[in-house]
């Protein structure tokens, strides 16, 4: 089951078709994403931190980010790309979590080259401290020698353009990490225009596909995306989180001021559409089969 929901990742990259891949924090999120038709589940590692309202710098455990990925991608039929961070230490540490992902049901990681523990990429000011560039081949070596299945893939995440460290940096180490094996590389921008991610996809020579998160330069279409041709993945990295939190500050306002529920429930999906998400249909069918 879980070899051929690695599969769709690969061949997506090996023919050079898109990915969208949409953020989830839990198997209910996930799940409506699967339903509006993307690709792929992003485990995103801030979405997770803010529904515990904790920052997105390490906070969380490994276990807590784990069992989330394992409860998403026993929910969903699409293929699941856990956010590992730093990968929760040295090369040592990634040998003994790949593992442990893959079990869970992940089809493939993203891994920052960045030092333990991390900083968020897209706060102004964040601590963005990377590790050299001959550390994070070994973690990437590692993760690599730590799967079972081939097709579980390996992406390396250059931070040096959020690092402030520029392009001919980024590429070299884009470069020496699809050498280490990685299967793709994220470059990360947290320019609010495209040009550094354009300029840098322009630039890219190596053979793996290139991973963009467009958050904060959401002009760039899927379609213009699509047409720069080195992109296999493109990640919706906080949309779910975001979409929750304004529909919930929104109707936690209203309900404040009318005192009462009598002008928020006719636009709230009802208590069908919930028990629905919940899998209802699937007990019943048990219920009929077994229940006696
Ligand atoms: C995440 O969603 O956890 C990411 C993407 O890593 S970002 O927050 O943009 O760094
Ligand atoms: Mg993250």
């Amino acid at each position: 089951m879980n070899s051929k929901k690695n599969q769709v990742l690969k061949e997506a990259f090996s023919q050079g078709r898109l990915m969208t891949a949409m953020a989830a924090h839990n198997p209910l999120s996930a799940r409506l994403a699967q339903d509006a038709g993307f690709g792929a589940i992003w485990g995103s590692g801030f979405e997770l931190s803010a529904s515990y309202a904790v920052p997105d710098a390490n906070i969380l455990s490994m276990g807590t980010h784990l069992e989330m990925m394992r409860a998403i991608a026993s929910t969903v039929d699409i293929p699941l790309i856990a956010d590992i961070d730093t990968g929760f230490g040295n090369a040592v540490n990634v040998s003994y979590v790949i593992p442990l992902y893959e079990a869970a049901g992940a089809s493939a990681i993203v891994m920052e080259d960045k030092t333990f523990p991390k900083d968020t990429s897209l706060r102004a000011d964040g601590r963005q401290e990377l590790v050299r560039i001959e550390e994070f081949q070994g973690k990437i070596e590692a993760a690599c020698a730590a799967r079972r299945d081939p097709d579980f893939l390996i992406i390396a995440r250059v931070e040096a353009l959020i690092a402030g460290l520029g392009q001919e940096e980024a590429l070299k180490r884009g470069l020496a990490y699809e050498q280490a094996g990685a299967d793709a590389i994220l470059i990360h921008s947290k320019q609010a225009t495209p040009d550094q991610i354009l300029s840098f996809v322009q630039a890219w020579t190596g053979k793996v596909p290139l991973v963009l998160v467009p958050t904060a330069y959401p002009q760039l279409t899927e379609a213009d995306i699509a047409q720069l041709g080195k992109v296999g993945v493109v990640i919706y990295g906080n949309h779910a989180i975001r979409a929750a939190v304004g529909a919930m500050q929104a109707v936690f306002a209203q309900i404040r001021q009318d005192g009462g529920i009598q002008n928020v429930d006719a636009n709230l999906p009802s208590v069908k559409t919930i028990i629905g998400l919940q899998g209802d249909a699937h007990m019943r069918q048990i219920e009929a089969r077994f229940l006696r």
